[in-house]
């Protein structure tokens, strides 16, 4: 969703500053306001998982940035059960997808969590399955659809799924929820969805999914007749955009936007440029921000910086770089399992602007990336201290980040 720059009233932001405190984080050794271009060693200290080489200076382990204006991170809430994707409603309110398969409604102002809201259709929660990202229509106002991304079970297994449904006027169910596209083929396993879903600025989305992680699916990240490891242009009734890039072509599914990737868990617009960024969970050692172009090939699992789990290495031969697949803008050894990411557009920590945030699973922090002419140039840890495993992050109209996390908390992140 595009953000926009409305301010939160005075009064709400009072009641908001005085709801719920949790927990704090600041960093105010300098005065509010400031914008310290001061470089520190890299945030990331620990043992790379291998000694292969970046293709550019600056693609991994960037100079460290700190924030000098003084902010913090209150828990909203702490009631949700493993939110998933959050996104904000007209009203202030948050909608908030939860993996088991319900989506709530999470008033900021207090902390409220409404009852589960009905009518969406069942999800296969097992694994890293379940109800995933979610997205507003642009004219939501008006029609109150609402899109989302699930593992749908399906004879032989389950696959990525994306659906829609209105958002009833009371807010207590899902209308005439209808499934509108299915990422096949159907796979028995319950890894790798992908699941983010984001709208242009036409009205079309872009999803996520991932390759389902097993060697035998894997290949099929590089397999245009496939669904898996894509990230997908599709339309409000899950039919391909015209004009993709794979549109008219012989053996390739015309929905597909990009290939090559294997568990996309991040969408986001860069404000300035309008290019499609994504973060991606690669294996051990190659978690990957990429610029998402048409047609473009992102190299899984042919070139990875990372290693398998195991601690073999991939590929035949094992390469990094290849003509023609695309290298990340950015990656991260040891890997952060970065899911959901936005890039913050707000006026109220100036420093923030048109930086991108991504929330880190096994990491336990949220990333800061300050980035210029399409290379990262600064990285930062926040809110490193709560140990959660944040699993989306997001800007609202009161320019205020909000992160879930899979312990199910609701941070505000915002100028303190
Ligand atoms: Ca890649």
């Amino acid at each position: 969703m595009k953000n926009t720059k409305i301010m939160l009233p005075t009064v709400l932001a009072v009641a908001l500053m005085a709801s719920a405190s949790c927990s704090t984080q600041s960093s105010s050794e300098t005065p509010a306001g400031g914008s310290d271009t001061t470089s520190y060693p890299p945030v990331e200290t620990g043992k790379a998982n291998t000694d292969y080489k970046p293709a550019f200076e600056g693609q991994t382990r960037i100079a460290g940035v700190k924030t000098t204006t003084p902010f913090e991170g209150k828990v909203v809430t702490d009631k949700l059960s493993s939110p998933w994707g959050v996104v904000d409603l007209p009203s202030g309110k948050l909608l908030v997808t939860e993996k088991a398969g319900n989506m709530r409604i999470v008033d900021p102002s207090n902390g409220n969590v409404s009852e589960p809201i009905t009518g969406l259709p069942k999800v296969d929660e097992s694994g890293q399955g379940g109800l995933l990202g979610l997205a507003l229509d642009p004219a939501f106002e008006s029609n109150r659809m609402v899109y989302w991304v699930f593992a749908e079970p399906a004879n032989g297994g389950n696959h990525t799924a994306v659906a829609k449904g209105r958002l009833s006027d009371d807010e207590s169910k899902i209308e005439n929820a209808k499934v509108i596209y299915q990422a096949l083929p159907t796979y028995n396993g319950k890894l790798h969805y992908g699941g983010r879903v984001l709208f242009d600025k036409d009205g079309n989305l872009f999803v996520s999914t991932g390759e389902r992680s097993d060697l035998e699916t894997r290949p099929q990240a590089q397999d245009l007749k496939s669904g898996l490891g894509k990230i997908l242009h599709i339309t409000t009734d899950g039919k391909p955009v015209a004009g993709n890039p794979f549109e008219g072509q012989a053996d390739a599914r015309p929905e597909i936007y990009s290939y090559g990737h294997r568990n996309p868990q991040g969408l986001a617009f860069h404000p300035e440029t309008g290019d499609l960024w994504n973060s991606e969970f690669g294996p051990r050692g190659g978690d990957e921000i990429n610029i998402v172009k048409a047609g473009s090939n992102y190299g899984w699992p042919v070139i990875t910086y990372g290693l398998e789990y195991s601690g073999d290495k991939i590929g035949t031969p094992v390469i990094q770089q290849k003509d023609g697949m695309e290298q990340p803008v950015y990656y991260w050894d040891p890997v952060l399992s970065p899911s959901g990411m936005t890039f913050y557009t707000g006026e109220r920590i100036p420093e923030w602007k048109n930086n991108l945030f991504i929330g880190g699973l096994s990491s336990t922090h949220i990333a800061r990336l300050v980035i210029e002419n399409n290379k990262v140039v600064g990285e930062e840890r926040l809110l490193s201290s709560e140990g959660q495993r944040f699993r989306d992050v997001r800007q609202a109209k009161d320019g205020a980040l909000y992160a879930v996390t899979d312990a199910g908390r609701l941070y505000k992140i915002d100028k303190k």
